[in-house]
């Protein structure tokens, strides 16, 4: 089987939702229950030296399993690669949360920080230590509760945590003045440091250790001193205090954090850190549901799932205890288009999973509501392939009965609602909108007339084939009248995207050095230089001339992705709102900035993917940044988020470029 092959038998694969030193993460959606999942993509060759790594992180999350520490459902190895699909937190990192309040209050700093607590305190009597905590490894599920990710760094010392570990790792701002000495360290007072630079960034907003240059960074690390800013309370001041001692003997204890009395204030009970889900639990109406749906007896459903394998028997039972836990119905495969459900499964017989390119988050169509259709039995094969051998294995084993699920295929009004989800932008309202008041709002302004935000071309998760034959060769249905929201990919570049060979299909603006060029002739000129350039006949003058020209510019594609008009978006913590209304006027300010700021970028419509190269061409980070239009107030908005590098120099250069930009 192909790399991606076995993936996209069990999953529908989205736009990349983060990339670290050695992984991309992608969204991903289950297909058996619907539920969304993050995939973590790492290439073998690519991982080298770092392999092992990888193969700490998913024998150290196989064996836990807490509430705010992130879920893995399933791993997945090929020749090439090894695919990780994990808990979806759709909040995103904690760190792009501080940098969008600037620092949060004592109050919901307490919030985050018992459960930080709570999850050290569960991943150390595990034998564990983390060894490389910050807010980028903390992310925001959709209840707004934080899990603790990125296990790749971990220590679970042979004779206990008590044991000391030699190995230097971590992010170095984070990292505890033993172990950037080189000394012998014990993991958990190591981790209870990061945390008190973890915390000091939550009640600050910026690192109380930092220097661009390493040696310096280290020197003030191991000296231990920082400085307190003077909104911080003498009870917090106190508690920083305790966790930042430079000898780890002196240093607060994990123990002792869960009922410090600066956690506790305001609560009245320790720091809750048992597993609330302990691992191996089995849950009676999922084993039903798996039973049922998938019509094997119980016994073999019991059996197969308690193998804990994290195949998709593993991923299936925890994505329906998810589903249970968060009270939504505990059923397998929902929500297929019903043009899936007349045929058969989308991969094997004929219909085909959407990839869609990253730009294409506003065309997702998740619609959560759809009615329940019952699996027909190519589809169950097609859908789980070895449910058919072990039945047959089990064939005079009852199955348990369930209530008869009522069909609804309602084909355009299903079509019709997706659209009108698309249209909300459902990804969006996943942040919570009390954080609008986050960046100050400008003046209030005339609405911004007459722009075009609908997007032709929508397309729903699932279409059928051209030739809609299934695996056996028949002909299957299709409904009709769909042709406008279905697309229609060919498979092979599906794989070809979900194994990264999509990257920067789009037209590039400014990745190569004559383009590069072209695009700080653009800056120049919309910056009114007296070094005037002449281009395809047009001269630049003024700032504001300059500026719309820019425009004029444009491939015809690009000037198409213009024309649909920017993105409608509500408000979420990675917007930056303007006090203009001028679409077109912002993306052009920031254009003109990019160059300057010496960040290369591709354009299509409103979105800009950004990216710095180190020496030697080595990308040292990349993020994007998109020109949309806020709901309400209709103001113009930039939506930023980080792809990769550090996260605190991806900060300060973005708030330089948007600062710059005068938006
Ligand atoms: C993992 C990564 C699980 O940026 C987002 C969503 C980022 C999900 C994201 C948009 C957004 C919303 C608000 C503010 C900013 N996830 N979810 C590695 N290991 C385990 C799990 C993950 C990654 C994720 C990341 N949403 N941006």
């Amino acid at each position: 089987m192909d790399s991606a092959a076995e993936l996209l038998e069990y999953y529908e694969v989205y736009e990349t939702i983060g990339s670290g030193g050695f992984a991309k993460v992608k969204l991903g959606r289950h297909i058996l229950t619907g539920e969304k999942v993050a995939i973590k993509i790492m290439e073998k060759k690519e991982l080298g030296e770092d392999l092992p790594r990888v193969k700490v992180e998913i024998e150290a999350m196989k064996s836990l399993s807490h509430q705010h520490v992130c879920r893995l459902y399933h791993v997945i190895e090929t020749n090439t690669k090894i695919y990780m699909m994990l808990e979806y937190c759709p909040g995103g990192e904690l760190f792009d949360y501080i940098i969008a309040k600037d620092r949060l209050s004592e109050e919901e700093t307490r919030v985050f920080f018992r459960q930080i607590v709570s999850a050290l305190a569960y991943v150390h009597s595990q034998g564990y230590a983390h060894r490389d905590l910050k807010p980028e490894n903390l992310l925001i599920d959709e209840d707004h509760n934080l899990k603790l990710i990125d296990f790749g760094l971990c220590a679970k010392p042979k004779g206990g945590l008590g044991y000391e570990l030699m190995t230097c790792c971590g992010s170095p701002a984070y990292a505890a003045p033993e172990l950037i000495q080189g000394k012998a360290y014990i993991g958990s007072q190591a981790d209870v440091w990061s945390m008190g630079v973890l915390l000091f960034a939550l009640l600050c907003g910026y690192l109380p250790f930092d220097d661009d240059n390493c040696m310096v960074l280290y020197r003030k690390i191991t000296r231990g001193s920082y400085n307190n800013p003077h909104w911080l309370s003498p009870g917090s001041i106190l508690l920083l205090n305790q966790m930042m001692q430079v000898d780890p003997k002196h240093r607060v204890t994990i123990r002792q954090l869960l009922d410090h009395p600066w956690t506790m204030s305001g609560y009245g009970s320790p720091v809750e850190w048992h597993s609330k889900q302990p691992l191996g639990y089995i849950d009676e109406d999922c084993i039903t549901e798996m039973s049922v749906s998938l019509k094997m007896s119980r016994q073999s459903t019991l059996q197969l799932v308690n193998e804990w394998k994290y195949d998709q028997t593993t991923a299936t039972y925890l994505l329906l205890l998810s589903k249970k836990q968060r009270g939504k119905p505990v059923r397998i495969r929902p929500q297929l288009p019903v043009c899936d459900v007349m045929s058969c499964s989308p991969q094997r017989l004929g219909v085909q999973t959407l990839l869609f390119d990253d730009d294409d988050a506003e065309d997702r169509c998740y619609d959560d509501d759809l009615p329940w259709v019952p699996l027909t039995p190519q589809q169950e094969r097609a859908l789980c392939p070895s449910a058919e051998k072990r039945r047959d294995q089990t064939k005079h084993a009852p199955t348990p009965e369930r209530e008869p699920i009522a069909h609804h295929h309602r084909h355009q009004e299903r079509r019709d609602r997706c659209r009108e989800r698309t249209n909300e932008n459902k990804e969006n309202v996943a942040v919570a909108n009390k954080d609008a008041d986050i960046f100050a709002l400008p003046a209030r302004r005339s609405p911004v007339a007459n722009r075009k935000a609908t997007r032709p071309n929508k397309r729903v998760l699932t279409t059928p084939t051209h030739n809609n034959t299934n695996k056996v060769g028949n002909k299957v249905d299709t409904p009709q009248g769909g042709g406008s929201t279905c697309k229609d990919p060919s498979r092979k570049r599906q794989r070809e995207r979900v194994e990264g060979k999509e990257e920067e299909e789009m037209e590039m603006l400014a990745f190569s050095p004559e383009r590069r060029s072209r695009s700080l002739d653009l800056a120049g000129a919309s910056r009114g230089d007296s070094s005037q350039k002449r281009r395809g006949g047009k001269v630049f003058g003024s700032l504001e001339r300059g500026l719309d020209k820019v425009i004029t510019l444009l491939t015809p594609s690009k000037r198409r992705g213009l024309r649909d008009g920017p993105r409608r978006i509500k408000a979420q913590y990675n917007v930056t709102l303007t006090s203009q209304t001028n679409p077109d006027q912002v993306l052009n300010q920031i254009l003109s900035i990019l160059p300057e700021k010496h960040v290369d970028f591709a354009q299509k419509g409103y979105t800009l993917k950004c990216r710095t190269q180190g020496d030697f061409g080595k990308v040292t980070m990349a993020f994007e940044l998109e020109v949309c239009l806020l709901h309400r107030p209709e103001v113009v908005c930039v939506r930023r988020q980080r792809l990769k590098g550090d996260s605190w120099v991806y900060k300060h250069l973005v708030e330089d470029i948007l600062s710059t930009s005068s938006i």
